[in-house]
């Protein structure tokens, strides 16, 4: 008989009980509708596309960049981070791949008129810290791009991580190798992104020297820090 009143209490106050709880989300609606930025995407400054580079397919300077294959372009912060959260990590490419991310219309080589008379930051590293360093200071370096983080935004014109059997490298691409000072500054604000040990030495390459050298990084730097 308890049971019964139980149940009976319950299909009673059902219809109280519903009344009750649309009074409620009616009272919050106001509140919840204040908060609906959730449903907004929030634009970066520039727009981006994020590129690779097939490893298998290696080549000369002339056909260097019909390997170059365009992942995704995006222009907000939650397409960045729908993207970050699905792609592989640096460390988890095969040696001999790069990400590169540019900004829209800027191609990631050196000959593009944004870059030919630029240059870029490198930082080293060891292929003992690709576990420990290399995917965060990649996400740092690319914040700071993407996050328009520089005094000196204008100039930034992308960035590339490069696994390489050796050693790997991250590469902040600038548009002026001669504005020494916006360079220089460029390197301290991308050198305080990375968090890392304040020994670590980045250095900079003109890309002019990269064409004549036919060498990416096996070039005379212009700065270190
Ligand atoms: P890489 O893969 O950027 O560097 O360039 P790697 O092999 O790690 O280091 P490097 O110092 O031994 O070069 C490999 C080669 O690809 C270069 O030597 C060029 O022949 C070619 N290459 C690279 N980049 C970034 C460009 C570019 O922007 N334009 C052209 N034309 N060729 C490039």
């Amino acid at each position: 008989m308890a049971a019964i009143s139980a149940s009976d209490s319950l299909a009673a106050s059902g219809e109280k009980k519903s009344e009750v709880e649309f009074k409620k989300v009616e009272e919050a609606a106001p509140a919840l509708m204040a908060q609906d930025d959730f449903l907004v995407k929030h634009p970066l400054q520039d727009s981006w596309t994020w590129w690779f580079d097939n490893p298998k397919k290696k080549s000369t300077q002339a056909s260097w960049s019909a390997n170059l294959k365009k992942i995704y372009s995006f222009s907000t912060v939650e397409d960045f981070w729908s993207l970050w959260n699905n792609i592989k990590g640096a460390h988890e490419l095969m040696p001999g791949s790069d990400y590169h991310v540019f900004k829209e219309g800027i191609q990631p080589m050196w000959e593009d008129k944004r870059n030919r008379q630029g240059g870029k930051w490198v930082l080293v590293l060891k292929n003992s810290q690709r576990k420990t360093h290399l995917n965060q200071a990649w996400l740092s370096g690319l914040l700071g791009c993407i996050g328009a983080m520089f005094d000196d935004d204008t100039q930034i014109t992308g960035i590339v991580v490069s696994l390489r059997k050796s050693l790997d490298k991250i590469a902040l691409w600038t548009s002026d190798a001669s504005d020494d000072r916006a360079v220089k500054r460029i390197g301290e604000q991308f050198k305080g992104l990375l968090s890392l040990p304040p020994s670590t030495k980045l250095s900079y390459m003109a890309h002019a020297d990269a064409m004549d050298n036919n060498s990416s990084y096996n070039n005379k730097p212009r700065f270190e820090i």
